[in-house]
């Protein structure tokens, strides 16, 4: 291992890979101001210097000729963007926002923004959406992604707070990862579970719960390969099953929750017996569950999107959540419930208020003292910020189409692309009066709609602060320039408000500056930060996890640490409420038409829309082409052969595909990943085809659930 001393003079420099929640600390090398080498940082507590094979070869994603290098402006609806100056640029963007909010009113304007912005971005095009243009209308991909864990965390905890650590995992018996596929969305993680399990093999098991059979599951003692959106019926059943085995914490229930009694009430009915109809599953596999849930604590409970992208995400969470309290599972070594974020910087947009309903600091939109304290911190008049709810990913195609929405000004994320029904959003898109696309890349699906193009710099380019899944803030310096004239994001949105006439509000030396500015709104909050500093993180490039209050300033932070430790949470009376989960059946019904549930992922060497992976050729090996999962029983049926051309009909749209005939995935359901869209393939995007109905409480899609039919391309 070379020594620190030696890194620097190499011109190694330590940032973190930008790509999942996991977060894991990278040493990177430039030569000639481009990157040219990539490691895993052994000295990170997260990874200890492995990294999977996507962050080892971001090199690779430096093409310059893939790169929005440029300021582009279109002069009439639907010309081709010609290059421009900044300047112009700006103006024109800025021109814009300015006679929509003056002539329709802010909620006129749209700002969508992505967990791939670092914290300071985030927080100033927040700031300026919901504290100067006046509108809430700024919500981000994280809607498709945690909004579902967002709000039961806040219903159940009265904050946004996952209270487990990485940490844990060694220390855990019990894995129960619930519609999560580890080995692919979070390698590294995966890695230390499958340590774990080889350090202390009879004593520890894992549970997996998936309609599919993946490479997470080949660690499983037992797979629960349920019916796709059936997971409450589960969850209530193991509940029930548990308390029948003994395996209630009565004391943690008495003494640290409320609502206890209806859960229990709620549970009545579910026997495994009755589970089984609901999930298809078999009664010894839900007993033998129970079985080790009742006894093999502590129990770590892993999910992800197969828990949250659904209509029933809140309800799914909210009875994951229910089983760690219900079985004391929450506060102590190896125990938590414990969502995995998806993008690197997921978790810092929901602490500084990157959603449609939240502000700066944990607060709420909703709650009119959180809102008069951001505009007192922000020193704007008492009322500026709207008490109207802001609009959320999926209602803003909706208020595209009506033409509520004029100017839509999209950062750091590819939403053609990536949200449901793309034919849908296309011509949602194409609707508005002027789209912003402030990208890395061109073109990506969203730049193709664009009216304006404002290049920003990425990942290495730039500096700021990501928080990973474990609520672990890291500091990212600028390792290269950025390529043409690309600016980091938050020099972007700053010269947007000192054009729109906010200037004052907006001019900051540098990052260090709004990071300070934003820690303050931390102030007394659950994640309160005051006592982090740039040259703290400077020093301390492991991380440091929140809550970490000015207060806790001596000594070296401490790592590994976990929440509600002292069984005290962020409510009135500063116990956990428990809610009562509803099961109910996927929105898109299937029928004799639209007999399948089309399930949309990921698979482990693609990262989303490709823009960035798709430029790797090594990458690119392991799975050229999208593929259509289906069981040999269905195949066998429909007359599907291996490699067959295929065609997938939505009640929205199709999409076609080669089938990959095999016993991985549950007969009823077939799985496409969603990686390429319609840049990337001629077979058309699955999204073509993904469902938008949304939970009502999180507003959060069901990307996991489509009613299709499949059919072999020629046929009728
Ligand atoms: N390689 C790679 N890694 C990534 C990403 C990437 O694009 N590529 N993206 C990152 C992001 S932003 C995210 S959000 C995460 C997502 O990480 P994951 O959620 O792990 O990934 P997905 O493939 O979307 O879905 C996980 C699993 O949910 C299962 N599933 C579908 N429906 C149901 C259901 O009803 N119940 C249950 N229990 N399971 C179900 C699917 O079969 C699938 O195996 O990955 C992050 N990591
Ligand atoms: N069918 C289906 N659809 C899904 C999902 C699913 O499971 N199924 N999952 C959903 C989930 S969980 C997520 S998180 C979303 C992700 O969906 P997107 O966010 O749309 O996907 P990305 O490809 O990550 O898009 C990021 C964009 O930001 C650009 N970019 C990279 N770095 C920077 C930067 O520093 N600054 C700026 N300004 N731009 C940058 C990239 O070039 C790229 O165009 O997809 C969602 N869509
Ligand atoms: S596990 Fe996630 S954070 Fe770590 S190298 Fe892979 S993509 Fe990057
Ligand atoms: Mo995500």
């Amino acid at each position: 291992m070379a020594r620190p001393s030696l890194l620097r003079r190499d011109g190694w420099k330590r940032s973190i890979c930008c790509y999942c929640g996991v977060g894991c600390g990278v040493k990177v090398q430039t030569r000639n101001g481009v990157v040219s080498a990539v490691r895993g940082d052994e000295d990170h507590p997260v990874n200890r210097g492995k990294l999977c094979a996507k962050g080892a070869l971001l090199p690779d994603i430096f093409v310059e000729e893939a790169r929005l290098l440029y300021p582009h402006v279109g002069d009439v609806k639907g010309s081709e963007p010609r290059r421009t100056s900044w300047d112009e640029a700006i103006e024109r963007a800025a021109g814009a926002i300015r006679r929509a909010v003056d002539e329709f009113g802010p909620d006129s304007v749209m700002m969508y923004g992505s967990g791939q912005l670092v914290t300071e971005d985030y927080y100033l095009f927040g700031k300026l959406a919901k504290g100067y243009i006046g509108t809430n209308n700024q919500d981000t991909n994280s809607r498709l992604c945690m909004a579902s864990a967002v709000t039961a965390y806040n219903m159940t905890f009265g904050s946004d707070a996952p209270p487990a650590g990485y940490a844990d995992i060694e220390q855990a018996n019990t894995f129960l990862i619930v519609g999560a596929n580890m080995e692919a969305c979070h390698p590294i993680l995966f890695e230390r579970i499958k340590a774990r399990k080889r350090a202390a093999k009879d004593r520890v098991k894992v549970i997996v719960v998936d309609p599919r059979a993946t490479r997470t599951t080949e660690i499983a003692d037992i797979h629960l390969a349920l019916r796709p959106g059936t997971d409450v019926a589960l969850l209530q059943s193991l509940l029930f099953e548990v308390r029948l085995a003994g395996g209630l914490d009565e004391s943690y229930l008495q003494d640290h929750t409320t609502g206890w009694e209806q859960v229990a009430e709620s549970l009545d009915g579910w026997s495994a017996e009755r589970a089984v109809e609901v999930t298809g599953l078999n009664a010894v596999d839900i007993l033998n569950t129970a079985r080790i849930i009742a006894d093999n604590g502590p129990i770590l409970t892993f999910w992800t999107m197969g828990a949250n992208q659904s209509t029933s995400g809140v309800d799914k969470n909210l009875a994951l959540i229910n089983l760690s309290l219900a079985t004391g599972n929450i506060g102590k070594p190896g125990a938590g419930p414990m969502s995995l974020t998806g993008q690197p910087n997921a978790m810092g947009g929901r602490e500084q208020g990157g959603l449609a309903t939240t502000l700066p600091g944990h607060r709420l939109v909703a709650n009119p003292a959180h809102r008069a304290e951001v505009e007192q911190a922000w020193g704007i008049p008492p009322g500026s910020i709207s008490d109207r709810p802001g609009v959320t990913a999926i209602e803003m195609v909706e208020r595209l189409e009506r033409g509520q929405i004029k100017v839509v000004w999209v950062a750091a994320t590819n939403p053609v692309a990536s949200l449901p029904n793309s034919d849908r959003v296309r011509a949602a898109f194409a609707q508005a009066e002027t789209v912003i696309v402030q990208d890395a890349y061109q073109p990506t699906e969203t730049t193709q709609v664009a009216d304006i193009l404002l290049p920003a710099a990425q990942w290495s380019e730039r500096g700021g602060t990501m928080t990973n899944s474990e609520r672990r803030i890291c500091l990212l310096e600028q390792v290269s320039p950025p390529p043409g004239e690309a600016l980091p994001d938050w020099q972007i949105i700053c010269r947007m408000a000192e054009a729109l006439g906010f200037g004052d509000a907006f001019r900051y030396d540098g990052l260090e500056e709004i990071f300070h500015e934003y820690r303050e709104l931390s102030r007394g909050r659950d994640m309160d930060i005051t006592g982090i500093s740039y040259p703290l993180l400077a020093q301390h490039r492991a991380g440091i996890q929140w809550p970490y209050p000015s207060t806790a300033r001596s000594g070296p932070p401490p790592d590994g640490r976990r929440l509600f430790e002292d069984g005290r949470f962020h409510t009135a009376d500063s116990r956990a409420r428990m809610h009562v989960p509803r099961w109910t059946p996927p929105a898109d019904a299937v029928n004799d038409e639209y007999p399948f549930a089309l399930i949309t992922g990921r698979i482990k060497d693609q990262w989303h829309t490709m823009t960035r992976t798709g430029r790797s050729a090594k990458l690119l090996k392991s799975e050229k082409q999208p593929f259509l999962e289906i069981s040999s029983s269905d195949a066998i049926g429909l007359g599907i052969g291996d490699r067959d051309r295929v065609r997938i009909v939505s009640r929205r749209g199709a999409f076609e595909s080669t089938a990959r005939v095999n016993e991985t995935i549950r007969a009823g359901s077939v799985f496409a990943p969603f990686h390429w869209g319609s840049l990337w393939s001629d077979d058309g995007p699955s999204n073509a085809s993904a469902s938008e109905a949304f939970d009502p409480r999180s507003k959060q899609p069901e990307l996991k659930f489509a009613a299709v039919r499949v059919e072999p391309v020629g046929a009728d």
